[in-house]
């Protein structure tokens, strides 16, 4: 089992996961960090897939085993920061707290001796308080369609859910806010999310009711290992994935970033982000699209080229939009 690890610098070697190893041949590497100007709103690929090919290719439903990685960047714009974007993002707000580094926030030595940091932030990552966005309906649309294969998230808002988007389709590869345990080994005492919600005390800490521990949700921490259905899952899917959506991530925090290099070869890969990645994931090959932009415009816009306008924002406005976690 790996455990998540954030890459520090984005010019860093790769650590290359050895449960990873057996799958990527070298050439899957560099791949998207192009040549092409930083001011570009979108990169095509000129000698191979276009944005066209790729809406074709769900039109048609050549596409039907589509996967989605994502990222904080797809619940921005429901008013919940990511962590690095400068200024909005949750490390630019942590100065206050004074920890000895912005991760330590995350960190469950740090959080044993320390939650007060984590329970103020996690006030800004509540699941109950925000709304999906129209991405995460862009999601949830190619899932009634029959095309999703899986939704790999990094998030832990639970907006997929919000959205619609059935548990058996989500991996939720840093947990959720959906239960919490007692940190205590010897007690591990479950919680649900409306109990932990439920707290009363100004510094929003929870303790375990029978002994007195802290309660920590069931977020995966840096230094703790992944869900064990992230690996069940994504040994099989990749290998059937059809197309691969990624949005909204900075692909820095490992294992999930290497995901990206586990669909086949010639698999078409379709990244949307206001900021190009840049640890050295990706460069320009003829099976990749970027597009530079708000994850919500670009999803809209895709929307549009599919002829599924209405049907988006008719579920955009749906009812679906309260809150089912
Ligand atoms: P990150 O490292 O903060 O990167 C976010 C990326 O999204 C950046 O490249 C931004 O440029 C980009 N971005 C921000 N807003 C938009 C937008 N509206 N449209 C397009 N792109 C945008 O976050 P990652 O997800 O890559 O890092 C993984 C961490 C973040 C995981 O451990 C998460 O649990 C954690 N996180 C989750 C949430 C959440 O659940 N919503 C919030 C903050 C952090």
């Amino acid at each position: 089992m790996f455990k998540i690890i954030v890459e520090k610098s984005p010019k860093s070697q790769i650590i290359m996961p050895k449960f990873l190893a057996n799958f990527i041949p070298s050439k899957f590497f560099n791949l998207f960090s192009g040549s092409s100007s930083d001011n570009d709103n979108v990169h095509e690929n000129v000698d191979g897939i276009s944005i066209e090919n790729i809406v074709n290719g769900i039109k048609n439903r050549k596409y039907d085993h589509i996967i989605f990685m994502c990222g904080a960047g797809i619940s921005t714009s429901a008013g919940i920061p990511d962590f690095r974007s400068p200024k909005t993002g949750l490390f630019h707000q942590l100065e206050k707290y004074n920890l000895p580094y912005p991760e330590a926030v995350f960190d469950v030595q740090f959080f044993s001796s320390n939650p007060k940091p984590f329970y103020h932030l996690a006030k800004n990552l509540l699941p109950d308080k925000f709304k999906a966005t129209p991405c995460h309906y862009f999601m949830r649309l190619i899932h009634d369609k029959n095309q999703m294969l899986r939704l790999y998230t990094q998030n832990i808002d639970s907006l997929e859910r919000i959205a619609g988007i059935p548990a058996d389709k989500l991996v939720e590869a840093h947990g959720s806010f959906h239960t919490g345990h007692c940190i205590n080994k010897e007690c591990r005492k479950e919680y649900s999310f409306e109990s932990m919600k439920n707290n009363d005390r100004e510094d929003n800490v929870v303790y375990c009711e029978d002994c007195g521990s802290y309660v920590k949700p069931d977020i995966i921490f840096y230094g703790e290992v992944l869900p064990e259905r992230f690996y069940r899952l994504y040994q099989r899917d990749f290998i059937n994935c059809d197309l691969l959506i990624i949005m909204g991530t900075s692909l820095t925090v490992q294992p999930f970033a290497s995901l990206v290099e586990l669909v086949g070869p010639h698999i078409p890969r379709l990244m949307i982000n206001k900021t190009r990645p840049s640890s050295g994931h990706f460069s320009r090959n003829n099976r990749d699209v970027f597009i530079k932009s708000e994850t919500d415009s670009a999803c809209l816009e895709l929307a549009e080229k599919l002829g599924w306008r209405d049907e988006l924002e008719k579920l955009i406005n749906s009812d679906d939009s309260d809150n089912k976690t």
